[in-house]
C-alpha cells in the first residue's frame, strides 16, 4: 500500500502544474488541495485491480490519477461554506481558507478539466476505442447520474429523514460511483480478465464503495477531529440524515459487517489473486480517518 501511495503522490506531483507556472497561485492551490494528503483509497483499488488485469504499472498511474483528481475536486467545493462549509480537510486547513473562495471554486474546476485531459491524453491501455469508453465512464461516474447527483441529493435532504433505500440510493451515487469507476478502470487498463469477472469485480465494487460510505458514517459519529484531521460530528450537526442516525449505530456496525462479507465472497473467484483487493477491503473497515 505505502508504495502505490508513494507512486501515487509523485504521478500527482508530475501531472499537477508546477507552483512557478502562471497562473500561479491557482496553481499552488492546486497542488495544496491535492498533495500531501488523503489515503490514495481510489489509487489504491485501481492498482490492485489492475494488477489482476496484468495492466501495465504506468497506465494504472494515469487511470488512479484522474479518479484521484475528480476525488479530491469534489472534497474542495464540497467544503465550500456554499455546501458543507468545513474548514478542516487532511489535518490541514481547507482549500478556500488557506486560499480565497473563488480560488477554491477555480481549484475544483481546474482539477477536474485536468482529470479528463489526463485520461484523454495519457494511454490507459493498447486500445484507444476501450480508452475512449475509460473516459465516458469516468463523465458518467462524475457527473449528475453519479457523485454530482448523489451530493445533490445529500443537500437535499439535510434537515429530512430518509429510509434505509433512499440513504443507499445517495452514497451508491454521491461515494460509491467514483470507488467503483477505481475499480473498473483498473480492470479496464488490462487485457486479462474475460466479461464474467469484470462483472464480478464490478459487483464487488459496488459493495465496497457504500461499505466505505458506512464506516464513514459511523467514524464521523465516533471519532474525533484529531483523528479524523476533519471535523468529527459534522453529520449530526447539521442534521443529515446517515446511517448511524436512519440505523443507529449497532445495525450499521452489522451492516458494515454484512458489506464486508459480500464484498469479500465477490472476490472469491480470483483465489490468491484477489489478496490486495481483500485486504483493501479490510484497509476500509479497519481505517481510522
Ligand atoms: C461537491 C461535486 C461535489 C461532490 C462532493 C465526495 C463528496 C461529494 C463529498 C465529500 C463529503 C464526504 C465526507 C463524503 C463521504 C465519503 C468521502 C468521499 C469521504 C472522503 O474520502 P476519503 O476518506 O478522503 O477517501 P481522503 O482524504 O483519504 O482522500
Amino acid at each position: 500500500m505505502a508504495s502505490i501511495q508513494a507512486r501515487t503522490e509523485s504521478a500527482l506531483g508530475r501531472w499537477l502544474p508546477a507552483p512557478d507556472v502562471a497562473p500561479q497561485r491557482l496553481h499552488q492551490a492546486m497542488r495544496y488541495a491535492v498533495l500531501g494528503g488523503g489515503k490514495r483509497v481510489r489509487p489504491l483499488l485501481c492498482h490492485a485491480t489492475g494488477e489482476l488485469a496484468d495492466a501495465r504499472p504506468e497506465h494504472l498511474d494515469a487511470a488512479a490519477c484522474a479518479v484521484e483528481l475528480i476525488h479530491a475536486y469534489s472534497l474542495v467545493h464540497d467544503d465550500l461554506p456554499a455546501m458543507d462549509n468545513d474548514v478542516l480537510r487532511r489535518g490541514k486547513p481547507t482549500c478556500h481558507v488557506e486560499y480565497d473562495e473563488p480560488t477554491a471554486l477555480l481549484v475544483g474546476d481546474a482539477l477536474q478539466a485536468l482529470a479528463f485531459q489526463l485520461s484523454s491524453e495519457h494511454p490507459l491501455g493498447d486500445d484507444a476505442a476501450a480508452q475512449l469508453d475509460m473516459v465516458r465512464l469516468l463523465a458518467q461516474a462524475s457527473g449528475s447520474r453519479g457523485m454530482v447527483g448523489g451530493q445533490a441529493l445529500d443537500l437535499a435532504a439535510v434537515g429530512t429523514t430518509l429510509s434505509p433505500e433512499e440513504l443507499e440510493f445517495m452514497h451508491i451515487h454521491k461515494t460509491g460511483a467514483l470507488i467503483r469507476t477505481a475499480v473498473l478502470l483498473g480492470a479496464r487498463c488490462g487485457t486479462r480478465l474475460s466479461g464474467d469477472q469484470i462483472a464480478h469485480l464490478d459487483h464487488f465494487a459496488k459493495v465496497a464503495g457504500l461499505l466505505f460510505q458506512v464506516v464513514d458514517d459511523l467514524l464521523d459519529s465516533e471519532s474525533t477531529t484529531a483523528t479524523l484531521g476533519k471535523t468529527a460530528g459534522k453529520d449530526a450537526m447539521q442534521n443529515k440524515p446517515t446511517y448511524v442516525t436512519v440505523l443507529g449505530t449497532v445495525r450499521t456496525r452489522e451492516l458494515a459487517a454484512e458489506l464486508q462479507r459480500q464484498a469479500r465472497s465477490a472476490l472469491a473467484p480470483f483465489g490468491d489473486g484477489a489478496q490486495r483487493l481483500l485486504d483493501l477491503t479490510d484497509f476500509i473497515v479497519a481505517r481510522k480517518f
